[in-house]
């Protein structure tokens, strides 16, 4: 018929109707699902953040260097993040939702009190003789020690030691941030004052009996210092079990009160290792920072190879296929994940992958 649009047309004029309409909808912060499609219907994870590894050779020379430049007092935390490729360093995402930094406090040096919403867990990389005061409990932190600071606990640092101490931190701060419900308050004072005897949860928590008149916190360990050398000797007696095939001679560190994690939204775990040990692939939905504590060796991480030495720092993103291996001798790696709040919210997946 003389009067009928040709079909292309047509179609363009459907294209321009539509168009016109996207347009219209986003001038009401409104937007079609069906041109979305692919950010909500996936198949599998679609995960931002990369494997990766932070040489400990690498990062000491810098940690020392940022103590030439900058105070504890003036920086109130001397920290270098350890920031994911995938994202930019105010996200403050090491992998996933999880953060990392390497702090340290020089000789006579405080790093004043204050207190957030974030939780936080440190693992010891080098030195002894500094301390860290959370809610008036007072520790010296030793090389190896796993040290927790509570969400909203006070806490300082601070170094009575003649060399610098330096440590991993580990804190929920990304997740915190995405729930939009990080709160954070200055003490006031550099440091608060100590009102509990040096160590007292040692005593309270960690001999298999409990003070029956204190009230339980079921969330947040009450224990401040996982020692060391009580941690690793644990690891060292089982190392003739069979372990997990997928992670060896795996312990979680556990709220004595509880039984669960020590911090409701991440799980630490210390791991052995054995000579000439090399662990089965898996993959899993929770996003894990590690840290060498002991020995040498390496990962395979998403088919890429990387080799490990005591003091490095590697992330292993959720889902992706992982086996570690370690080499010429027994190695123990330190690591903390968001396994916990996967698993309150039944979102844990794991599965073994055939060995690439
Ligand atoms: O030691 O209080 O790495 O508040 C980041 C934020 C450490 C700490 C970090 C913190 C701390």
């Amino acid at each position: 018929m003389a009067n009928a649009l040709p079909a292309s047309e047509l179609s363009n004029s459907l294209t321009d109707q539509r168009d016109e309409f996207y347009r219209d909808i986003q001038s009401q912060n409104v937007e079609a699902l069906w041109n979305a499609r692919s950010a909500i219907v996936q198949t599998e994870p679609s995960v931002q953040s990369v494997p990766f590894i932070w040489k400990w050779r690498e990062m000491r020379p810098r940690i020392l260097r940022a103590g030439d430049l900058v105070t504890a007092q003036e920086a109130e935390r001397r920290v270098l993040m350890l920031i994911n490729p995938a994202f930019e360093s105010r996200t403050l995402r090491t992998v996933g939702c999880i953060y990392a930094g390497i702090q340290m406090v020089l000789p006579g040096e405080v790093a004043g009190s204050h207190r957030h919403t974030p939780s936080a867990q440190r693992f010891v990389i080098e030195g002894e003789g500094a301390y860290t005061t959370v809610n008036g409990e007072r520790t010296i932190m030793s090389k190896g020690d796993y040290v927790t600071t509570p969400k909203m606990a006070w806490h300082d640092h601070g170094s009575a030691s003649d060399k610098p101490v330096m440590w991993l931190d580990g804190l929920d701060i990304p997740f915190v941030n995405i729930l939009d419900a990080n709160f954070f308050e200055d003490f006031g004072e550099e440091s608060q004052p100590v009102t509990k005897r040096a160590d007292d949860s040692q005593y309270r928590w960690s001999r298999n009996l409990r003070p029956t008149w204190e009230a339980v916190d079921g969330e947040n360990t009450p224990l401040l210092n996982y020692r060391w050398t009580k941690s690793r000797d644990a690891l060292h007696h089982l190392r003739e079990d069979v372990g997990s095939p997928y992670d060896g001679i795996l312990m979680e560190y556990t709220n004595p009160s509880s039984g669960g994690s020590t911090i409701p939204t991440m799980s630490a775990f210390l791991q052995l290792l054995r000579k000439g040990e090399h662990t089965k692939a898996h993959r899993h939905t929770s996003s894990t920072v590690y840290h060498v504590a002991e020995g040498a060796g390496y990962s395979i991480i998403g088919g890429q190879h990387f080799p490990w030495e005591e003091g490095d720092t590697f992330v292993v993103p959720s889902w992706v296929t992982h086996e570690h291996a370690s080499e010429g001798g027994e190695a123990v790696l330190f690591s903390y994940s968001d396994r916990p709040v996967l698993q309150a919210f039944g979102l844990l997946r794991e599965a073994a992958v055939a060995q690439q």
